[in-house]
């Protein structure tokens, strides 16, 4: 059985989100906005069909995918890209690569602890998000 990562998860510590928003070519003002941001992960999971949102004051994100089937992914108020994605559990983690014009683009998460852990990899940039749960 893969882990259960549902649920509502509120960020606490990120780590070269900078870095990675400038691999992705995101703008000063943007990234600046970015960073001051407080980030809320809604995780939802039905057996193998997710739905994840990324929500902030500013700007939310959303993807719903079902792990193994490869989907367009249009990275709308992110860096506007275009991008193939596919996810899949490896071991208890859930690996997404995201083909498209950057190299070696993809995030996984994992649970360990009371927190769930997110890398963001573009490039040669990997920032590593942690989460705790929202009540
Ligand atoms: C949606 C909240 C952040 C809004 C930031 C707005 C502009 C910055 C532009 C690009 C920054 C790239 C990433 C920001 C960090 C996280 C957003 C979601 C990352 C993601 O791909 O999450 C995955 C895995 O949980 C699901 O989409």
């Amino acid at each position: 059985m893969p882990p259960d990562i549902s649920g509502k998860w509120i960020l606490e510590t990120n780590d070269r989100l900078e870095d990675y928003m400038k691999a992705l070519n995101i703008d000063f003002a943007t990234r600046k906005i970015a960073l001051a941001l407080s980030q809320t992960k809604l995780i939802t999971q039905d057996g193998d069909k997710f739905t994840i949102k990324t929500c902030s004051t500013f700007r939310n994100y959303e993807i719903s995918f079902t792990v193994g089937v490869e989907f367009d992914e249009h990275t709308v108020g992110l860096d506007n890209r275009h991008v193939k994605s596919l996810i899949k559990w490896e071991g208890n983690e859930l690996v997404c690569t995201q083909t498209g014009q950057k190299a070696n683009r993809g995030w996984k998460h994992w649970l360990q602890g009371e927190k769930l852990y997110l890398e963001l990899t573009c490039e040669d940039v990997v920032c590593l998000q942690v989460f705790k749960r929202k009540e």
